[in-house]
C-alpha cells in the first residue's frame, strides 16, 4: 500500500475552477499563441497547426459540438506544448518528432476492416468520417512515462465504429494497426522494432462509452504528430494503448499482441489499465509530471475513469491488468 499525504480526490483551487474545464476556443488559442510565442523563435510556425489542416477534406466539420459528460478537473495543456512534445516512434524515439511526422501523407488514405466480420471492406478516411457522429471530448491523458495532459479531442465513440464494421458474434478481441511506410516514416526503418504498431483491446473494452476515435484535436483535424488522421484515445489506460494513424481494424478471437508488448513483455501488457500503486518495473506510477507545468499530482486508479470501466475487469484479477 502506498501512503500519501494529499488524497486523490483533493484537487488544488487552480485546477477546480470551473474555468480551467470550459475555457472557451478562443482563450484556448490565445493560450496556445502565448506558449508558441514564449518558446519558439518569431516567425517559426508551429509544425501542422496551420498550413496542413485547412486543406484538410474534412475541415468543415470543426469545432465539433463539446460533450458536456466528459469533463475535466484540470487546465487544458496549451497545443504549443502537446503538439511539440510526442510519443511517435514511427518518426523517431524522440519527443520533438513534430516537424518529421509532417512527411506523413493522410490523403489519401483508406481503413480495411477485417477478420471476423459480417464483410469485409475498405473504406475512405473522409467517408468514414462522415459517417461518424462527431464530438468534442474533455480527456486526460497518462503516459506510462509519468507525464501527463488534458486535451480536448474531437472524434466519434468507438462503440460507433464498432456498429458501423458488425462483427460476428465469434470476435472476443479488437486489433488496430498503424501504417507501414518506410520511405516516409524514418522510424521504420529501424529493422529492430516489430513495425507496424499493433494494439488491441476487448469487444467490451472497446464498446465502453470512454473508448474514442480521435480525428482531430483543439478544435480541429488532428495535426499529423498527433497521429492522423485517425487515432484512439483511451484515456483509463496508459498512452502507448491509444494508437496513432490507424490503417486497419481488424477483429479476431486471439489475443492481439502489441508493439510494446512484443518489444518487452514484462514492461508493457496487453491490459495496461493505469494504476498508481503497481510500479512499471523501471520506475513507480505513483505520480505525474503534469506536461505543462511540470507540476507533480497523483495518478490516480484508472486515470480517475473507474466508475466508467472498472466493470471490466471483475472476474479478470488474475490477469496483469495494471501494467
Ligand atoms: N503508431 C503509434 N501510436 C502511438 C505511439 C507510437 O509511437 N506510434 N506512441 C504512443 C504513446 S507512448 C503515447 S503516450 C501517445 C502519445 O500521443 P500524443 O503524442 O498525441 O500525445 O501515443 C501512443 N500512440
Ligand atoms: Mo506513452
Amino acid at each position: 500500500m502506498l501512503i500519501r499525504t494529499r488524497r486523490s480526490w483533493e484537487i488544488r483551487d487552480a485546477e477546480a475552477t470551473p474555468e480551467a474545464a470550459f475555457l472557451d476556443r478562443r482563450r484556448l488559442l490565445a493560450l496556445g499563441g502565448l506558449a508558441a510565442g514564449s518558446l519558439l523563435l518569431p516567425g517559426t510556425l508551429l509544425p501542422g497547426t496551420a498550413r496542413a489542416q485547412e486543406s484538410d477534406p474534412t475541415a468543415d466539420l470543426y469545432p465539433a459540438t463539446r460533450n458536456e459528460t466528459y469533463v475535466v478537473d484540470r487546465e487544458l495543456t496549451p497545443e504549443a506544448i502537446s503538439g511539440q512534445y510526442n510519443n511517435f516512434y514511427e518518426f523517431g524515439s524522440q519527443k520533438t518528432i513534430a516537424s518529421t511526422a509532417q512527411a506523413l501523407k493522410t490523403r489519401p488514405w483508406t481503413v480495411r476492416i477485417d477478420g471476423m466480420v459480417e464483410e469485409e471492406r475498405t473504406v475512405d478516411i473522409d467517408t468514414l468520417i462522415r459517417a461518424m457522429p462527431l464530438e468534442e471530448r474533455l480527456y486526460r491523458h497518462r503516459c506510462v512515462e509519468a507525464w501527463s495532459m488534458t486535451v480536448p479531442w474531437t472524434g466519434f465513440p468507438l462503440a460507433a465504429l464498432l456498429a458501423y464494421a458488425r462483427p460476428l458474434a465469434g470476435a472476443k478481441f479488437v486489433r488496430f494497426e498503424t501504417f507501414l511506410e518506410p520511405e516516409t516514416a524514418s522510424g521504420q526503418r529501424q529493422v529492430w522494432y516489430p513495425w507496424p504498431y499493433v494494439e488491441g483491446l476487448t469487444i467490451a473494452e472497446a464498446g465502453n462509452e470512454l473508448a474514442f476515435v480521435a480525428t482531430g484535436i483543439y478544435g480541429k483535424p488532428l495535426a499529423k504528430q498527433f497521429g492522423a488522421p485517425l487515432r484512439l484515445a483511451l484515456p483509463w489506460k496508459y498512452g502507448f494503448k491509444s494508437i496513432k494513424s490507424l490503417v486497419r481494424v481488424s477483429f479476431t478471437d486471439e489475443r492481439p499482441v502489441s508493439f510494446w508488448e512484443t518489444i518487452q513483455a514484462s514492461e508493457y501488457g496487453f491490459w495496461a489499465n493505469v494504476n498508481p500503486e503497481v510500479p512499471h518495473p523501471r520506475w513507480t506510477q505513483a505520480e505525474e509530471r503534469v506536461l505543462h507545468t511540470g507540476e507533480k499530482v497523483p495518478t490516480l486508479l484508472f486515470n480517475g475513469y473507474g466508475e466508467q470501466v472498472a466493470g471490466l475487469y471483475t472476474g479478470l484479477e488474475g490477469e496483469a491488468l495494471y501494467m
